[in-house]
Order: C-alpha cells, then sequence, then structure tokens
C-alpha cells in the first residue's frame, strides 16, 4: 500500500465537512488504496463538537484511515500536509455589509496562507471553499510566496455542476451526458454560466447544447439566473446552505486534481488569471474551463468568445478586481 498522505480539513465541525468526511474516508477521492492521516481544524469552542465527528469517523471502521488529528491550533492542523481543503470561514451574519464579510475572511485567510507558508508540504494542493471563495483564495496566495500559485484553486464545480444539472433536466438526459459546460469568473451571483461550447448525448448523438435545446432566450435568461441564485434558493428552501451537494462538489473537484479530467473534457476551477487566454486581467482567481493532467490544470485555449459572453466574463472580473482591492487594504494595514 502506497504511504499515507495528510488531509487537512478546516471548518470540520461544519454542515459541509459533515457531508465531505465520509466520502473522503471511504477512498472516492483520493483513491481506494491511499491510505490517509486526517486532520480536522476547527475554532475552539467547536472543539466538543469536532470530538463527535472525530468518533463518527472512528465507528465507521473505514481501513483507509491511519489517523485522525482534531484541533483548533494552526500550527498543528497544516504542518506537512499534502492537501489543504478550507471550508472554515465567517459566515455573513444579518446586517453585515460584503466588505465586513471580506476583512473578516481575509483575516482567516492571511493567517492560514502564513501556515502553508511555514508548515505545510511545497507541493500542498490548496482547495478554497469559505466564501468569499475566490479571494480568499487570492489572499492565501499572496500570503504563501513559497508554495507555486499554481497548486492552489477555489470551488466552482458546484456552480459547473449546477448548469450541468440544468441542461440535463431540460433535456431529459443523465447528467453525465453533458460535458463542457464552463463558470467563469467570481463564485457569487455576476458568475457567467456558458454552455456556447458544451456538448450533450441525445438517443446516442452527441450534438451541441445550443443546438439540443434550441431555446436561446432561455439559455441566455432563466438558465444563466438560475444557477446563478441557486445558492440562495437552497438556504431560502433549507433555512441553511448548499451542504450535500457543496460535498459532491468538492469531491469531484480534488479527484479532477488528482486523477485528471477525461481527454477532451473540462471542468471549471477557480484558479490565478496571470497569463490567461481570455483578457482577464492578471492576478485574480477566476474561475476558467482547465483540464488536468499528472495533477497540473491548464486553461483551456482557443474557445470562440462571442460579445455576449465577453460582457458577461468581464462583468464578473471587475466584481472581482473590486473584492481583491478591498481585500488587499485589509491586507496591507492588519
Ligand atoms: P458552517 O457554518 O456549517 O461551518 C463552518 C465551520 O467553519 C464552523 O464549524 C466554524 O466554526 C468553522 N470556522 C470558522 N472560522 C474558522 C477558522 N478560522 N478556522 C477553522 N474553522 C473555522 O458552514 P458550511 O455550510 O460548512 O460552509 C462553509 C463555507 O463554505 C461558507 O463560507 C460557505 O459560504 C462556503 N460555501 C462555498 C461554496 C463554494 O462553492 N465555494 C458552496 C457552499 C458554501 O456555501
Amino acid at each position: 500500500m502506497a504511504e499515507p498522505i495528510k488531509v487537512l480539513v478546516t471548518g470540520a465541525a461544519g454542515q459541509i465537512a459533515y457531508s465531505l468526511l465520509y466520502t473522503i474516508v471511504k477512498g472516492d477521492v483520493f483513491g481506494k488504496d491511499q491510505p490517509l492521516i486526517l486532520v480536522l481544524l476547527d475554532i475552539t469552542p467547536m472543539l466538543p463538537v469536532l470530538e463527535g465527528v472525530v468518533m463518527e469517523i472512528c465507528d465507521c471502521a473505514l481501513p483507509l484511515v491511519r489517523e485522525v488529528i482534531s484541533t483548533d491550533k494552526e500550527e498543528e492542523a497544516f504542518k506537512d500536509i499534502d492537501v489543504a481543503i478550507l471550508v472554515g470561514s465567517m459566515p455573513r451574519r444579518e446586517g453585515m455589509e460584503r466588505k465586513d464579510l471580506l476583512q473578516a475572511n481575509s483575516k482567516i485567510f492571511k493567517s492560514q496562507g502564513y501556515a502553508l507558508d511555514k508548515l505545510a508540504k511545497k507541493t500542498v494542493k490548496v482547495l478554497v471553499v469559505g466564501n468569499p471563495a475566490n479571494t480568499n483564495c487570492l489572499t492565501a496566495i499572496k500570503c504563501a510566496p513559497s508554495i507555486p500559485k499554481e497548486n492552489f484553486s477555489c470551488l466552482t464545480r458546484l456552480d459547473h455542476n449546477r448548469a450541468k444539472a440544468q441542461i440535463a433536466y431540460r433535456l431529459g438526459v443523465p447528467s453525465n451526458d453533458v460535458k463542457n459546460v464552463i463558470i467563469w469568473g467570481n463564485h457569487s451571483s455576476t458568475q457567467y454560466p456558458d454552455v456556447s461550447h458544451a456538448v450533450v448525448k441525445v438517443k446516442g448523438k452527441q450534438m451541441s447544447v445550443l443546438d439540443a435545446v434550441k431555446d436561446d432566450s432561455w439559455l441566455r435568461g432563466d438558465f444563466i439566473t438560475t444557477v446563478q441564485n441557486r445558492g440562495a434558493a437552497v438556504i431560502k428552501a433549507r433555512k441553511l446552505s448548499s451542504a450535500m451537494s457543496a460535498a459532491k462538489a468538492i469531491s469531484d473537484h480534488l479527484r479532477d486534481i488528482w486523477f485528471g479530467t477525461p481527454e477532451g473534457e473540462w471542468v471549471s476551477m477557480g484558479v490565478i488569471s496571470d497569463g490567461n487566454p481570455y483578457n482577464i486581467p492578471n492576478d485574480l482567481v477566476y474561475s476558467f474551463p482547465v483540464q488536468i493532467k499528472n495533477k497540473a490544470w491548464s486553461i483551456v485555449e482557443c474557445l470562440k468568445i462571442n460579445d455576449f459572453s465577453c460582457e458577461k466574463m468581464k462583468a464578473t472580473a471587475k466584481e472581482l478586481t473590486e473584492e481583491k482591492e478591498t481585500a488587499s487594504e485589509f491586507l496591507s494595514s492588519a
């Protein structure tokens, strides 16, 4: 059997982690023959809850788990890790401005960025989930200069899966018959779900989603807003934010980093925009279509971008630029 890898999950006493951990420990993410040392970080008041989570992991009696470490200390949590899944963050409370949320989270991701820089393996793969995910990811990148920027990504796979599912539902096909949708930009309501390059198998025949749906006004209207506002719709219905689907998306994202994407297929991921082929400003964590090979992503090139898409891609880049400016004010003043 392989040597164990050390996987950190922050916010480990929270609801996403509760859905995510079982998938990881049973081998669905890093492979059925990959032993794991699981490190669970949360804040001090959540340690009793974390204790219950550790008991449950133990009670699953799964063979891949070599050790579970639960802690409220970053120095312990980030030491020699191979993978960091940064879920823990400050939630938006009533009356809180977006700026306050950015500030609270800049603080968390600055501290965790430093911890990554100082303590993690230089090969560590970092996935940021906690919101505002793109800008939190950029903050962590800035604070961990000894780790390659390309090792960081943020989660937009939930939006990607939502887009795929909407198309599949509309056409009455299984969701895995829909491929190559794209989420551009921010994991927020300015994101741009784009199906201009997506394909679908209908009655055994592959065709473009545009030809299969044959309804541009839906694709440019309700489809986009449904995906953009899906998170809010789940909160309204459940009184809690997405957790099961978020955990599934995290697993999809990490499994693709670990094992690669199939030939000719891409997925959406927030990655550093430096040198991208779509005229998105450098130095943002922006969601692009990526292909992954040997644990390294590359942005899919040469996709034709029409005027409609171009506008939407710029609008979400503008929001990310503003978030970055606000976050960097906090970083330099803190
Ligand atoms: P919960 O509130 O259930 O759990 C968050 C956990 O993080 C809590 O246990 C809290 O104590 C812990 N925490 C807070 N500060 C911490 C710190 N400094 N270090 C370690 N742990 C800390 O939230 P949950 O529903 O699990 O969501 C977690 C985050 O994911 C939120 O920011 C949420 O907005 C974000 N999401 C991001 C998504 C994405 O696609 N990028 C989708 C799902 C989700 O909304």
